[in-house]
C-alpha cells in the first residue's frame, strides 16, 4: 500500500521481453528519478505462459499477473495499458484498451499496416473525446537527449533552412545466415522487416528534428536469407537453432530517399546485416547555416558545425550533452557522467505521465505513428513496383 497523496495510477503491460524488460526498467525508474504526477502502480503483467509470466513479474517488479490481455483490460485497477507484444496484435489491443477508456503506449511501429494504424488513430480521438485518455507510439530514441537538443538547434534556426538528411539505422544481429529465425522475420507477426522494425526509427528521428514531414519516397527492400534455422530458444534478439528450418518473410534490408516538406532531400538506409554495426543510428543534417550529426553508438554526443563562424578556426564541435542544461539531464547524474539505451525509456514514461496530467497529448501520437505507417507502406509499395516515386498523404497531427 503506497502512502504517496499523488493520484494513483495503475499499469498493465502486455510482453515482457526484450521490450517489456525496458519498459518495466523505465516504470520503476521514472518515480525515483524525476518528479511525476501520479503514484505509479506496476499492477499488473500479461502473458500467454503462467510460469513465464510468474516469473518474470518477479524479476521485474510487477505485483500480479494475467495470461489473457482481455483481462488486463477489464481490470479497474489499470489506467494505462502498455503494449510491448509483436506488431500483429498491437491493433486489437490497443483499440480494445481505449475503448474500455484506459490510456495507451505502444510500441512501434503502430501496427502492421496503414489500415490498422488508422483504426488506433480513430479509436484514440474517440478515447479522448469520451474519456480524456491520451495514446502514445514508443518511437523511444526521440527521448535521448543529443536528439532533443538537435531539434532545438533546428527549430532555433542555428542550422538554417534543411538542405539534406542523411539517416541509418545499421545493427548485425542477422547477418549470419545461421542466425535462427525469430518473430521479427515474419511478415504475419511483425509487418516488415528491417523497414519497419528500425526503418521506422530512423523515419521517426529524420522528422522529429527538423520539425519536417516526408511528402513522398522512393525506395528499395532486399532480403537477402530467405531461409534460417527453427529457433530452440530465443532471448532478446538472440536465439539458438533448434530443428529444421523457416522462411524469412520480411525484408532483411531498406534503402530509401524522400523529399522533407520544406523541400530538403532526405537519405535512409536500415539494415541488421551491417557486421560490426551493433545498434548505429546515425543521422546527420545539413542546413544553409551549419550542420550537425548524432550516432547512437556515441549517445551523449551531438556534433555542431557552424558555418557563420570564421572559416580559419571553423571545425565540428563535439557537444558532451551531459550539462544539466540539456533535456532531461539534471535529473540524472552530474555532467560527463552520460546516459544509456534505457533512460529513453524511462523518459518517454515522464513526457507520457506529464501528458496525462496536461491533458495535452504527449507526442509522439498514434497520429504521428500512423504518418510513419504510410511512410513504410510508400517505400514498400515503390519497391515492388521498380522504385516508382509515392506520394506521402498527409497527416493531421
Ligand atoms: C531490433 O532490431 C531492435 O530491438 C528494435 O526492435 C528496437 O526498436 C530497437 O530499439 C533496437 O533494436
Amino acid at each position: 500500500m503506497s502512502s504517496s497523496s499523488l493520484p494513483r495510477l495503475g499499469v498493465g503491460m502486455i510482453g515482457y521481453a526484450f521490450m517489456g524488460a525496458a519498459h518495466s526498467q523505465a516504470w520503476r525508474t521514472a518515480p525515483r528519478f524525476f518528479p511525476l504526477p501520479f503514484d505509479v502502480d506496476m499492477a499488473v503483467l500479461c502473458g500467454r505462459d503462467e510460469g513465464r509470466v510468474r516469473d518474470a513479474a518477479a524479476r521485474l517488479a510487477w505485483h500480479d499477473v494475467e495470461t489473457d490481455w482481455r483481462a488486463l483490460v477489464a481490470r479497474d485497477d489499470v489506467d494505462l495499458v502498455d503494449v510491448c507484444t509483436p506488431g500483429d496484435t498491437h491493433a486489437e489491443i490497443a483499440v480494445a484498451a481505449l475503448e474500455a477508456g484506459k490510456h495507451v503506449l505502444c510500441e512501434k511501429p503502430l501496427a502492421n499496416s496503414v489500415a490498422e494504424a488508422e483504426r488506433m488513430v480513430a479509436a484514440a480521438e474517440a478515447a479522448a473525446a469520451a474519456h480524456g485518455v491520451v495514446a502514445m507510439v514508443g518511437f523511444t530514441y526521440r527521448r535521448v537527449p543529443a536528439i532533443q537538443l538537435a531539434r532545438q538547434l533546428v527549430a532555433e534556426g542555428r542550422l538554417g533552412q534543411v538542405r539534406h538528411v542523411r539517416a541509418q539505422y545499421l545493427q548485425d544481429w542477422i547477418a549470419d545466415p545461421a542466425a535462427p529465425m525469430s518473430w521479427r522475420l515474419d511478415r504475419s507477426r511483425a509487418g516488415s522487416g528491417a523497414l519497419g522494425d528500425i526503418g521506422a526509427h530512423v523515419v521517426d528521428l529524420a522528422q522529429f528534428i527538423t520539425g519536417e514531414n516526408l511528402t513522398g519516397v522512393s525506395g528499395m527492400l532486399e532480403t537477402f536469407v530467405h531461409e534460417r534455422p527453427v529457433a530452440a530458444e530465443h532471448s532478446g534478439l538472440h536465439g539458438t537453432a533448434g530443428q529444421g528450418t523457416a522462411q524469412v518473410t520480411v525484408d532483411d534490408a531498406a534503402i530509401f530517399y524522400g523529399r522533407l516538406s520544406g523541400g530538403g532531400l532526405a537519405t535512409f538506409e536500415a539494415t541488421r546485416f551491417a557486421w560490426g554495426r551493433k545498434n548505429a543510428i546515425r543521422v546527420e543534417v545539413n542546413g544553409s547555416a551549419g550542420s550537425l550529426a548524432f550516432d547512437f553508438e556515441d549517445m551523449n554526443v551531438l556534433h555542431l558545425f557552424d558555418a557563420t563562424e570564421d572559416t580559419r578556426t571553423a571545425g565540428f564541435r563535439r557537444i558532451v550533452v551531459t550539462e544539466p542544461e540539456h533535456p532531461f539531464v539534471a535529473a540524472w547524474w552530474p555532467a560527463g557522467h552520460g546516459l544509456g539505451y534505457e533512460h529513453g525509456f524511462t523518459h518517454q514514461v515522464v513526457d507520457l505521465l506529464g501528458g496525462i496530467a496536461s491533458g495535452e497529448a504527449p507526442r509522439p501520437t498514434f497520429a504521428d505513428g500512423l504518418q510513419v505507417q504510410r511512410v513504410l507502406a510508400a517505400v514498400e509499395e515503390s519497391s515492388t513496383s521498380g522504385n516508382r516515386w509515392v506520394p506521402i498523404q498527409e497527416t493531421p497531427a
